[in-house]
């Protein structure tokens, strides 16, 4: 995407992008410009820094943060920055997202994540709720959402069973 990006979406490591692919298919869809990167609370921690603390200044108003396992990436730059966080609990091989969802949803009071459902589901939403709050301020995606809930909902009134 040529604009600078309003949404940074944001994982622990390269295995995460089979889930995190879904928020960046959706904001893709709705025309949000937006960036994708790893960045490791444990293995980049000084990275993970320097991101949380210059995306305000690169005008990004949304970060959605998928990690697994030991999943501090979302609270870590939820601590450093005031841009709203998403956290996306990816599903991990030994405890099927359990502990990334612990992980990230247990922030203690006072420096919010907002926690979505483990896996592709939770990075399908976490896209669609960054556009709902980019939304607040932009009439045009407000319309694309109301169109994508209707076109959902005929889908579904469509559906046949076998
Ligand atoms: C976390 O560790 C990542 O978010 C990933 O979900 C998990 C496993 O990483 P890899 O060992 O697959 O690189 O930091």
């Amino acid at each position: 995407m040529k604009d600078s990006p309003l949404v940074g979406v944001i994982m622990g490591s390269r295995s995460d992008w089979e889930t995190m692919r879904h928020a960046d298919e959706v904001l893709t869809e709705f025309g949000v410009a937006h960036e994708c990167r790893i960045v490791s609370a444990h293995r980049t921690p000084d990275l993970m820094v320097e991101y949380a603390r210059e995306a305000e200044d690169r005008g990004l108003q949304v970060i959605i943060a998928g990690a697994g396992g030991a999943a501090h990436l979302p609270g870590m730059v939820a601590a450093l920055t005031t841009l709203p966080v998403l956290g996306v609990p990816v599903e991990s091989r030994t405890m099927k997202g359990i502990d990334s969802l612990y992980s990230i949803v247990q922030m203690p009071g006072g420096v919010p994540v907002g926690t979505l459902a483990i896996g592709s589901a939770g990075a399908r939403n976490a896209g669609l709720l960054a556009v709902s709050i980019l939304a607040n301020h932009d009439d045009g995606l407000r319309a694309q959402l109301k169109v994508f809930r209707e076109r959902q909902a005929q889908r579904v009134g469509e559906d046949k069973l076998p």
